[in-house]
């Protein structure tokens, strides 16, 4: 799957310039030939568009981090993107419901249903060692049957045993009986096709589904439909409650267009692929990993990510400089606010800070609102007027106000409390930390500074 988009994705690549700074004109071709190498790969329009905006628009807004090339750069934010339109998280199978639980395969006819039953069977056998009981609701075509029991044999696990002239929903009602006495944990069930979506068959399947209440009712899917199979999957889900979907035949599939475009067209996350016609031949989905085999460029992944680390690292020691020299604008303020949100936010900090973690377990999420309320107000100001809090007039307060969805008096709160702290600040690179005295602090608190802190 994907080898013509990982082809055309590498060429792009390689074509961009190893160092120096990408323009904007160099930015806009590599995306021409993305885009271009996306609709080839038969991802929908719609997607394809969303992604080249998301890219872009990243790609300017980056601040250009030391040691990472720009074409490094494109890179990762092309893999992220990758990863997002192919579902970001890995998503999970439920098999832990009440015993016997039951999941449901559904699709079209071909599309691989009692294949992929049975390889799922196995997968959740061997993976989970769960009891498990396998039933052919597939009464329309001939020897539908006697498929699932060849393959049943094969991997060691029980089938429900044929009862000539039974309805799909009959059948149904057996299984679960037959499961509970027989202490199973886990009822798969194959059910019956059509060459198109039909209202019966849809009918059939919301019968099925009122009797069985499945905790998963996958969707198998012909990769090699393509954008058809989008469509099927709309279909579906319109009807009935589809948790999830297993994208079939991915080993015949050079575009995977399909794959690209499920997620986000119907948000039905892929759970599985079907790359063969063994019975092992069934895999995770993992959008990460499958972005990483699209791009195949691994490394510069994690170089640009450890990077980015770094980045965070470098920031604060700016800062601490800044500091030592007494200036603290509102940048600085903004820049604190946002370090504490990486660490979880107030109320994960003060847990670590001896006899605060009373004070931490309070602290709740309304702190925390705060804080993202803080930071919308410095986020309303202009550059210049973070660095120059002073020229903040009432009309600017207006306006921020109004950017951050605040009233002008939380406005002043903030200003009022940067004025504090840049004082505190300046004291304290004059004085050291006797500065605080001058404060207003508790004479007693000098006490409780080790001396080396003190400026003589
Ligand atoms: N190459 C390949 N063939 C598959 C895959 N899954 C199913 N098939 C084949 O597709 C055909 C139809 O599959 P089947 O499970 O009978 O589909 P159903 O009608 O939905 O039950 C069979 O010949 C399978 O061997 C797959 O992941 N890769
Ligand atoms: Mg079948």
């Amino acid at each position: 799957m994907f080898e013509n988009l990982s082809n055309r994705l590498q060429a792009v690549f390689s074509g961009l310039k190893k160092t120096g700074s990408i323009d904007e004109v160099a930015l806009d071709a590599a995306m021409r030939d993305i885009r271009r190498a996306l609709l080839e790969a038969d991802v929908s329009l719609d997607i394809v568009k969303k992604f080249i905006v998301e890219v872009k628009q990243k790609a300017i807004g980056q601040e250009i981090i030391q040691s990472i090339s720009p074409s490094q750069m494109i890179i990762k934010l092309v893999n992220d993107e990758l990863v997002n339109i192919l579902g970001n998280d890995t998503a999970t199978i439920n098999i832990d419901g009440e015993k016997p639980s039951s999941l449901m395969l559904v699709g079209l006819q071909g599309s691989g249903k009692t294949t992929s039953i049975a390889k799922l069977a196995n997968f959740i056998k061997i993976k989970f060692n769960k009891n498990i009981l396998l039933v052919s609701l597939d009464v329309n075509r001939p020897a539908a049957f006697e498929q699932l029991q060849i393959l049943a044999n094969n991997i060691n696990v029980e089938i429900l045993p044929k009862v000539e002239n039974q309805t799909s929903k009959n059948i149904a009602k057996r299984a679960i009986a037959v499961a509970e006495i027989n202490n199973i944990d886990l009822i798969l069930f194959d059910t019956a096709g059509r060459t198109s979506i039909d209202d019966n068959l849809m009918q059939e399947l919301k019968d099925i589904e009122k009797i069985v209440n499945p905790i998963e009712t996958l969707l198998t899917l012909d990769s090699m439909t393509g954008q058809d199979a989008i469509n099927v999957a709309k279909n579906f889900s319109e009807k009935i409650n589809i948790t999830g979907s297993i994208l079939t035949r991915v080993d015949g599939d050079a575009r995977g267009g399909a794959a690209l475009s499920l997620k986000m067209s119907t948000g039905c996350p892929i759970k599985f692929i079907g790359n063969g016609e063994k019975i092992d031949d069934i895999e995770i989905f993992h959008p990460d990993r499958i972005a990483n085999r699209i791009l195949d460029m691994g490394d510069v992944i994690t170089l640009v990510e450890k990077a980015a680390e770094n980045i965070d690292q470098l920031d604060a020691e700016k800062m601490a400089a800044r500091l030592q020299q007494g200036e603290f604008d509102l940048n600085d303020l903004l820049s604190q606010i946002n370090q504490m949100k990486k660490m979880g936010g107030i109320s994960s900090m003060l847990k670590f800070i001896p006899g605060m973690k009373k004070l931490g377990d309070k602290a709740n999420d309304a702190s925390d609102d705060a804080v993202k309320k803080q930071e919308a107000i410095i986020l309303s100001m202009t550059k210049l007027e973070r660095r120059k809090p002073k020229m903040i007039n009432s009309s600017r307060k207006q306006r921020i106000a109004k950017g951050s969805g605040t009233v002008v008096s939380e406005v002043n709160r903030i200003l009022k409390q940067h004025r504090k702290m840049a004082d505190m600040m300046k004291k304290i690179s004059k004085k050291g930390m006797s500065g605080l005295q001058d404060l207003g602090l508790p004479q007693d608190f000098n006490n409780q500074i080790p001396p080396e802190f003190l400026k003589k």
